[in-house]
């Protein structure tokens, strides 16, 4: 078994993860207030100190950290330890303009790349692999955070970055890469290529991919598994919190194991901040309990999810949390509704159609126009008016069962709407409020 099965750390006794969070709480919280004005300045607006929190029964008595922090400190202002012991920075671009920065000192990226060392493992992954990263390399951490577990479990590591889809498949078919590791659509779109030039699943080498950076749906999870022939996992982080690894699918595929002698775990009300219990449905927040330069205490992350310390089969402790909904920043507000572009997702995928589609929302006359444009698949398409009108029936039938409102649906030729190569561009909203 690999080392990266951490077994003593991944399937401890619930009272010892507990017991290491209620250590390393307190003095993280003292680590921060020692080193970061900006955010003991914030503890002292909100009157407590390090002496208030004991262990995680106080953590709720902290105040919450979110994107704006990380734009009023930019660049410095939240950095823990001097320049001079920093190594690297990862960037990921912010909602408003400024970049969200974050640094990392030398045992930082030894603690992430453990963390996605760990994912790879649980894909099934070890030293007799060949890994192929076809996530982004650079400022996002997709590539180097995968690159740097690959080369933990040693595996061969082919390190392609994402683009040139017809150099992936050349080296996955021709180097016999096995674990493929990219964005779910990015996934999809090497699928569709190698279907088109002729490749049977049983023809392609890979046997795991680990997809993640975006919300996927489980059926989109089924398309990708049946085009490839392999078992696709899930995989979800946040530059913030160090990148990709945060949290893990094991052989279950029943949510991602969080690492929690890394990172604690918290659902609130993304409306009023109180922390719910764990089964609700909310807003994940995290405080990192052992990162040095970058150290975030209750982090909003705005995804959407739940989480569950359930028995999972594989013998893993550490909670898990389900594939988030997405952002509740992605969310759109549709004639008053709240839509997830992943609920449309899966109605498109139920009726038998790929993850290509795109959501166009505007206003006229001060109400919301809403329309879907869905790509059909080649052996849709057809220029018979009545059976195009039936399908188009159908799904906007689907769309308002799942919804409760009304969409336009506009069926599209096949390979109408770009594919992307990173995290997919879902929604184009007009609406100028
Ligand atoms: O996307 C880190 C990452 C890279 C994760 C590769 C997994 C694989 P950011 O660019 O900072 O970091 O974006 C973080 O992406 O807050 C979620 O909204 C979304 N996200 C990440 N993983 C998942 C996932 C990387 N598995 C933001 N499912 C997060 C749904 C995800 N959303």
């Amino acid at each position: 078994m690999s080392r990266y099965f951490q077994e003593e750390i991944e399937c401890m006794p619930f009272e010892k993860i507990k017991a290491l969070q209620d250590e390393l709480l307190p003095k993280q919280v003292r680590y921060v207030w020692d080193n970061v004005p900006y955010y003991r300045k914030k503890m002292e607006a909100h009157g407590v100190t390090p002496d208030d929190v004991k262990s995680t029964a106080d953590l709720y008595k902290l105040p919450f950290m979110s994107k704006a922090d990380l734009r009023d400190a930019y660049p410095y202002g939240l950095l823990a330890v001097p320049l001079k012991d920093c190594v690297r920075i990862q960037s990921t671009s912010g909602t408003t303009g400024k970049r969200v920065v974050a640094f990392y000192t030398q045992e930082d990226i030894d603690l992430w790349e453990d963390c996605t060392a760990r994912a790879i493992v649980a894909a099934g992954g070890t030293a007799d692999d060949v890994c192929q990263v076809s996530y982004g390399y650079g400022l996002f951490t997709g590539g180097p955070g995968l690159d740097g577990g690959s080369h933990k479990v040693g595996c061969l590591t082919i390190p392609t970055s994402s683009g040139n889809t017809e150099r992936q498949i050349m080296f996955i078919m021709d180097l016999q890469a096995t674990i493929l590791c990219c964005t779910p659509s990015y996934a999809a779109y090497i699928g569709e290529t190698l279907k088109e030039m002729g490749y049977k699943p049983e023809d392609i080498p890979l046997k795991a991919g680990i997809f993640g950076a975006e919300a996927w749906s489980e059926e989109m999870r089924r398309d990708i598994e049946k085009t490839l022939g392999i078992k696709a996992y899930d995989i979800y982080g946040l530059t913030e919190i160090s990148g990709p690894g945060v949290s893990f699918e094991c052989s279950e595929q029943r949510g991602m194991h969080i690492n929690e002698d890394h990172f604690l775990a918290e659902i609130i009300d993304p409306k009023t901040g109180e922390v719910l219990p764990e089964g609700t449905q909310g807003e994940l927040v995290f405080t990192a309990l052992d990162k040095k330069a970058f150290p975030l205490i209750r982090y909003r992350t705005r995804d959407i999810c739940t989480l569950t310390r359930e028995k999972c089969s594989c013998g893993r402790t550490h909670i898990r949390m389900t594939k988030p909904k997405g952002r509740s920043d992605d969310m759109l507000k549709i004639r008053g509704v709240n839509v997830f572009p992943s609920q449309i997702e899966t109605v498109l995928m139920n009726k038998g159609y790929a993850a290509n589609y795109q959501i166009i929302v505007g206003r006229v006359n001060n109400t919301d126009t809403f329309e879907v444009k869905v790509e059909m698949t080649p052996d849709m398409f057809t220029d018979n008016v009545g059976e195009m009108q039936a399908r188009r029936k159908v799904l906007e039938d689907g769309l308002r069962s799942m919804l409760g409102i009304k969409a336009k649906v506009t069926l599209v030729a096949p390979k109408t709407i770009t594919r992307s190569e990173g995290k997919a561009v879902r929604v184009i909203d007009n609406r100028k409020i």
